[in-house]
């Protein structure tokens, strides 16, 4: 099969779209990677042309031999649908998951994103936590929630309780919370290490003064978290900006959503 006709393909360029028309993708900004199926990989198998070993940065030894497909560095979400070829690329890890090499795609040359060993990592994490439902780790700009890590406390505490309160369907969506990583330099190892320790309680990391990464297992869900959080941090810039809450969700409210909806809500999130 064509790689641009698989389903996997389309259903990540689609993701990319809807996040480049919301907003999120100014110029390079952000990226997005699909750990690919076996059975998915198999049909395409065709159309792959492996180059060299390069190092990850980090190494992932459970998510060895497998394949993602992930946007480049450099590349712009706005061109994912027009020149995919060009945008993004298909991966393989080796056989102790420390290196990769490019199997198709970045027809211009280029490396995949610069956040490949945040995204692995996660993937690494999410995958084993989920016993292997995990798929898809989503990084992406959008500016409410950026704001928001100017003003509020940088804790996972004070984060998830206002994201919380801003909508009743955020701790449906999101009853785990979400976790903060302080500013530090984005790219490399460091970095990668701090959001994986978050993402083993959490789908959700907000990067101060930088962005978000969103997990999940399918486009629709990863996209759907991404756009619920983002949409409660516009709310709560909405309602800061109009003087601040003058009533709102209180815990027991919560106590009682958690018992209708069949979710846990840590007791930490929901203080006095
Ligand atoms: O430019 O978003 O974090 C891609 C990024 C780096
Ligand atoms: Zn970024």
């Amino acid at each position: 099969m064509n790689v641009l006709d698989a389903p996997f393909v389309k259903g990540f360029i689609r993701m990319a779209d809807d996040g480049w028309r919301q907003g999120w993708h100014e110029r390079n900004g952000g990226n997005l990677s699909y750990r690919i199926r076996p059975e998915e990989i198999a049909a395409v198998k065709d159309a792959l042309t492996p180059g060299e070993w390069r190092p990850i940065g980090t190494d992932v030894p459970t998510l060895a031999g497998e394949y993602f497909l992930v946007t480049g560095s450099g590349k712009f979400f706005r061109n994912a649908s027009i020149a995919p070829e060009d945008a993004l690329c298909i991966i393989e890890l080796d056989g102790k998951g420390e290196n990769y090499r490019v199997c198709w795609g970045l027809v211009h040359g280029g490396r995949p994103t610069s956040e490949l060993p945040s995204h692995l990592m996660n993937h690494a994490v999410k995958t084993a936590a989920t016993g292997g439902v995990h798929r898809v780790i989503y990084h992406a700009h959008p500016a409410n929630v950026i704001a928001l890590t100017f003003v509020l406390p940088l804790t996972d505490e004070a984060f998830t309780r206002e994201l919380w309160e801003m909508a009743t369907e955020c701790p449906v969506v999101f009853p785990d919370g979400v976790g903060v990583v302080p500013w530090m330099v984005p790219g490399g190892r460091e970095i990668a290490v701090a959001t994986s320790e978050l993402m083993r309680q959490y789908d959700v990391a907000i990067w101060a003064h930088h962005g978000m990464f969103c997990s999940g297992p399918d486009f629709d869900t990863t996209f759907g978290l991404m756009h619920t959080v983002e949409k409660s941090a516009e709310i709560l810039v909405k309602v800061l900006s109009m003087g601040g809450k003058r009533q709102t969700i209180r815990p027991d409210d919560f106590r009682a959503l958690a018992r209708d909806f069949g979710v846990t809500l840590p007791e930490r999130f929901l203080a006095d």
